[in-house]
């Protein structure tokens, strides 16, 4: 049996490090199956039900392993599904490899059954894009592919028309008239150095040393960073505002954070941003520039990984390109020790009512199940290096409010294209690199719904992962957006009765348990996370309970009060929980 060239693309990915490629076949990548089967020592196939969510697996490969994640789909329209999944590895900077299938080099062109330019429609998402016209260009072309998806830290793209796919791997069918010869390269790189230049850390040192009420901003890129975080914190006297993101940067319980900020964040984190009078950045490209101080009013510094990033949300006085770790290490001398720590203290007490005030929400006695209720037996229940991933939805409020990280654990969602539906998909392709860890995902009914098949994929590659449904019947992120537009909720609540997904779960040979009252809610979890196999929680919420933002503008509630007048459906319920909210809020 001749070596074929699909062989040379899974052996050089496999000299990469790579061990595992989620995908679903097709008639366009037959070839490159064979070679996946021909190397089935080296690396892994995981058949999916939507190659959607193969791209999210190979998004959340990445982001929990360092690793590049790789996906694979069929010509046409299976390389269209990876279309989301893809932009969210692009949006929140995952190196992840796509590869498709193409037809024939000999047809193309003709309009064949299939033909989509798939190099061509991949032009926007993908930072290196192309097409295998010769074997004779493998695996040079896969060295590329893979270099570039680490070092700009997005998606790479190679589509490989079928006959390629199965010509011999050392086939070069054409006369080479100019003086060309294939580069002949090797499987390595080096990330570029990270420690920023002394004369930069002296500046950002400086302008840190002047200020008095310091705030540090930590996203994504600072969250293998903890340790120098805090201590920079510490020598500061400045509180640790989290993006939604960089949550896993430090724990939640840490004295010095406030934990998130923006919608879903905290009131303390919203009002210390009006109080400061410097803002250091780290790791951040926080999208959301309403949440940061007035331009002008504060000095920035910034540490930034990536010079095109730097200074892009507000201007900055000393952006410092660098790794977060290792700057941080190298600014931490340069910090002139201080004795004034009131303003980190003022924080701390603002943080202590927060904290209260969330865990009075989060009742056990509240009936129809408050959501909050839901996280935070989950947050009790969970291991301390367990993975929580999370869909966008009113979820992502609960989770970033109840959910804390504390010792390894971690915190996944589509941060910058927040789509609906990854945090299944992104649960397998983690429990497929951590197989003894526990991975949890906390999803809605909607975004469930969409990717559900994917539970299946989950039963049968025997993956322990556990599965807790938000279940509101209802889009509830965009009803209550409706709301505080002033207008009355429309399409987006699905007629009763509510959906029981358990079913689905038992009907397959997993653990399935519908919860509709209080006292259920714990025991279900409980069971479900001392499950040896896949299980799913599904709990039917109040659908009535609105993510409020930590600080509510008098706008907000204003246009919210005019939806009511302009017939919101089931005011009274949304009423009565409103003032159940607050009444537990000042019992507590
Ligand atoms: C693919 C996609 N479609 C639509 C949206 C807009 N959207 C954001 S959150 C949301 C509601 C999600 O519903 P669900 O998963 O049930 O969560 P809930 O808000 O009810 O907790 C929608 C429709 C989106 N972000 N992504
Ligand atoms: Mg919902």
């Amino acid at each position: 049996m001749g070596r074929i060239a699909s062989e040379a693309l899974i052996e050089r990915l496999a000299d990469w490090g790579v061990d595992t490629v989620f995908g679903l076949p097709g008639d366009g990548i037959n070839g490159i199956m064979e070679g996946l089967r021909r190397h089935q020592d080296r690396v892994r196939f995981v058949l999916v039900h939507h190659e959607e969510a193969a791209a999210f697996m190979a998004t959340a490969h990445a982001k929990a392993t360092g690793r590049i994640g790789v996906c694979l789909a069929t010509s046409g329209p299976g390389g269209i599904h990876l279309l989301n999944g893809l932009y969210d590895a692009k949006l929140d900077h995952m190196p992840v490899l796509a590869i498709t299938g193409m037809q024939e080099t000999s047809l193309l062109g003709t309009g064949y059954q299939q033909e989509v330019n798939l190099d061509k429609l991949f032009i926007d998402v993908a930072e290196y894009d192309q097409m295998i016209y010769n074997p004779a260009q493998l695996p040079s072309v896969v060295d590329n592919a893979v270099r570039t998806a680490y070092t700009r830290r997005g998606v790479a793209h190679l589509t490989v028309p079928n006959d390629i796919q199965v010509a011999d791997a050392d086939a070069d069918p054409w006369q080479h008239v100019a003086p060309a010869r294939p580069p002949v390269t090797a499987p390595v790189m080096l990330q570029a150095p990270g420690r920023p230049d002394e004369e930069d850390l002296q500046q950002i040192a400086a302008l840190l040393n002047e200020g008095e009420k310091i705030a540090i901003l930590a996203g994504a890129g600072a969250r293998h960073a903890r340790e120098e975080l805090l201590a920079v914190a510490e020598a500061l006297g400045a509180p640790i505002v989290k993006t939604l993101s960089g949550k896993a940067a430090v724990p939640d319980d840490s004295p010095y954070t406030t934990g998130g900020i923006g919608l879903l964040g905290t009131r303390p984190s919203e009002e210390l941003m009006e109080q400061i009078d410097t803002l250091f950045m780290v790791g951040t490209n926080f999208p959301y520039t309403k949440h940061l101080p007035q331009p002008g009013k504060v000095r920035i510094a910034q540490i930034e990984a990536d010079p095109a990033r730097a200074g892009g949300r507000i201007a900055t006085e000393v952006p410092v390109v660098g790794d977060a770790k290792l700057a941080l290490q190298a600014l931490l001398p340069l910090l002139k020790p201080r004795t004034d720590t009131s303003f980190l203290e003022d924080c701390q007490a603002k943080m202590g009512k927060w904290r209260r005030n969330m865990a009075a929400l989060a009742d056990a006695g509240r009936d129809p199940i408050a959501p909050q209720y839901v996280v935070s037996v989950l947050d009790e229940l969970a291991a301390d290096d367990a993975v929580l991933t999370c869909d966008s939805g009113t979820i992502a409020t609960w989770a970033a409010r109840h959910w804390g990280i504390r010792g390894g654990r971690e915190f996944f969602l589509s941060g910058n294209l927040a789509t609906m539906a990854p945090g299944l998909p992104y649960a397998i392709g983690i429990q497929h690199a951590f197989p003894g860890r526990q991975v949890i995902a906390y999803v809605g009914d909607g975004g469930f719904a969409m990717l559900m098949a994917e539970f299946l994929t989950a039963i049968k590659h025997k993956l322990p992962v556990k599965v807790v449904i938000n279940n509101n019947n209802s889009l509830g992120q965009i009803l209550w957006e409706q709301m505080v537009l002033g207008y009355p909720e429309h399409g987006v609540r699905y007629p009763e009765p509510f959906v029981d997904y358990s079913s689905f779960a038992t009907a397959n040979g997993a653990l399935g348990i519908k919860v509709d009252r209080p006292d259920t809610v714990r025991p279900a979890i409980e069971r479900a996370l001392g499950h040896a196999g896949p299980a799913l929680v599904d709990v039917n919420v109040n659908p009535d309970e609105p993510p409020l933002p930590g600080k509510v503008e008098h706008q907000q509630a204003k246009k919210f009060a005019e939806a009511f007048l302009r017939g919101q459906p089931r005011m009274s319920t949304i009423a009565t929980t409103l003032f159940r909210d607050k009444i537990e809020q000042l019992k507590s």
